[in-house]
Order: structure tokens, then C-alpha cells, then sequence
């Protein structure tokens, strides 16, 4: 069970949490939600597609996208998780700033999902003092320049023992740890052999004791590994990484590909008695 604002989320099986971007740079849709009316059709869609989870967000943190004020970012997301407050699903805020936390939290967020893992002044506390989930990332380096030149010698042992000094320190802040999932940041300052290496052991992370969530869909490793320069062409390559990473513990993913992720992870669930 994951404690989610006025939701407990049962975790017998695995859940999806459907992707609604509210930035008019978005690589993947072209910009097509960057107004909060657009990204608002697009939640509901992904809603009677079967999300279980709509995550939310403003701050497009994808390799190299700049960074957006507090101001334009509570602008885009603010009206999406107004607009959701009255269905019966829990919506996720994809923010590192605090400021933004509190604003999504006081207007019926269920969970907040920090790429940064809490550590902007004052997250844990303004998390600390709710009742929704929170998902603590791995990543190294900041977005502009985290594909650099990305380097670890134990890849997995490094985003481990990270993820394992977070979750102690927002259990020390007050965060139950029925309110916890960790991610290990696919893409987010990872060479593709990290991304791989980290995908290939992620059931290394269960070790950890708290539900694992993972990100995979439409990245530029699944586009490297099978040759798909567009991201709207790697919804196949997109969907045997969520299969896979189902089978090696993740207990949420999250997809753009709501519809045929939960086709796909239907027979995964009835084959591996997942339901
Ligand atoms: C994640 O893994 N990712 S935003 C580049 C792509 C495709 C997709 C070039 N927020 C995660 O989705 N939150 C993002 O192709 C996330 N875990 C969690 N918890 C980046 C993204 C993407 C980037």
C-alpha cells in the first residue's frame, strides 16, 4: 500500500502513472499541451485510457531544457490539479521547487515527484507537514549539463546508497515510509551502458524496502538501443522496458502510453499472477 493524500494505493500490482506535460517545449507532443486547457484534454484522456496515477508537470527536465520561474511554472501546472480535484484520481506534481509543492498540495496534489529528491530548501518540511506520496529520483548533475559527461564507478551501489541517505533523510523529516517510492532516474546523467546496467539490476533496488517506480518511456536509451530517432516512434521499445522493468520489482511506471502500456502489463499481470 502507498499512503497518496486521500488515497491508499494498493500495490498488488503494478501501477501506471500517466505522463500529462504542461510545456510548450515539450520534445515529444511538439508543444501540444502547453496551455493547461490542452494538457487538461489530455489528462482525461490518459484517465479513461487507465492511469492510475496523473503526473503532472510544468518544469520540462528533460536533457538540456532550461529552467522555468515559480511563477510560470505553478501558471502551467496549477489549473491541471484544480481541474482534477474533483476526479477520483491521484494526481502527481512534477516539481523540484518547494514553493510549488505547497501550492500543489494545498489544491489536492496526492504526491509529489522531485527529480531533485527533496533537496530544495524547505521540501521535506512543506512534504513533512501533508499527507500525500513522494517519489525521491536519482539524478547527477543538473539538467542543462547532466549528459555531459556522466561517471560513476558502481553505477547501481551510487544510486543506491543516494537513494538510501534520501529516504532516511525524509523518514528523519517526518515522511513515513508508507509514503515513499524511489526511482533511479533513467537518463538523468546516464550514459546509455548506466541506463542499461541500472535496468539490468533493478531488482537490486527492492533491497531498499520501499515501492520502486520507473521512468523509461520513450527515453533516448530505448531510441539508441533500437535505432528510433523520434520519440513518438518508441512506444514498442518503450513498452518491453515497462514489462521489464515490472518484472524486475518497479511497482509504478510512468508512460506517456497509457493504452497500450496497460494492455501490455494485462498479460504480464495474468501470466506472473500480478491480479
Ligand atoms: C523519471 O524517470 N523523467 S522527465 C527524455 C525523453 C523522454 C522522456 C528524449 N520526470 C522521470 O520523461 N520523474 C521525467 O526522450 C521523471 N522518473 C520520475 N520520477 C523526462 C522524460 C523524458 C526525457
Amino acid at each position: 500500500m502507498l499512503f497518496c493524500g486521500r488515497f491508499t494505493l494498493p500495490l498488488d500490482r503494478p501501477l501506471i502513472m500517466g505522463i500529462v506535460n504542461v510545456t510548450p517545449d515539450s520534445f515529444f507532443d511538439g508543444g501540444r499541451h502547453a496551455s493547461p486547457a490542452t494538457a487538461i484534454e489530455h489528462a482525461l484522456r490518459l484517465l479513461e485510457e487507465g492511469a492510475d496515477i496523473l503526473d503532472v508537470g510544468g518544469e520540462s527536465s528533460r536533457p538540456g531544457a532550461l529552467s522555468v520561474s515559480v511563477d510560470e511554472e505553478l501558471r502551467r501546472v496549477m489549473p491541471v490539479v484544480e481541474a482534477m480535484r474533483g476526479r477520483d484520481v491521484p494526481v502527481s506534481v512534477d516539481t523540484c521547487k518547494t514553493e510549488v509543492m505547497r501550492a500543489a498540495i494545498a489544491s489536492g496534489a496526492a504526491m509529489i515527484n522531485d527529480i531533485d529528491a527533496l533537496q530544495d530548501e524547505g521540501a521535506l518540511a512543506a512534504v513533512a507537514g501533508s499527507d500525500v506520496a513522494v517519489c525521491l529520483m536519482h539524478k547527477q548533475g543538473a539538467p542543462q549539463t547532466m549528459q555531459l559527461a556522466p561517471r560513476y564507478d558502481d553505477v547501481v551501489a551510487e544510486v543506491m546508497a543516494f537513494l538510501a541517505a534520501r529516504v532516511a533523510a525524509a523518514e528523519a523529516a517526518g515522511i513515513s515510509r508508507a509514503r515513499l517510492v524511489i526511482d533511479p532516474g533513467f537518463g538523468f546523467g546516464k550514459t546509455l551502458a548506466h541506463n542499461i546496467d541500472l535496468l539490468r539490476h533493478l531488482n537490486r533496488f527492492r533491497m531498499l524496502g520501499v515501492p520502486l517506480l520507473a521512468g523509461l518511456s520513450r527515453k533516448a536509451m530505448l531510441g539508441k538501443i533500437a535505432g528510433l530517432e523520434a520519440a513518438d516512434e518508441r512506444i514498442y521499445a518503450s513498452i518491453a522496458a515497462a514489462i521489464l522493468a515490472v518484472q524486475k520489482g518497479a511497482r509504478i511506471v510512468r508512460v506517456h502510453d497509457v493504452k497500450a502500456t496497460r494492455e501490455a502489463l494485462q498479460v504480464v499481470n495474468i501470466i506472473e499472477g500480478n491480479e
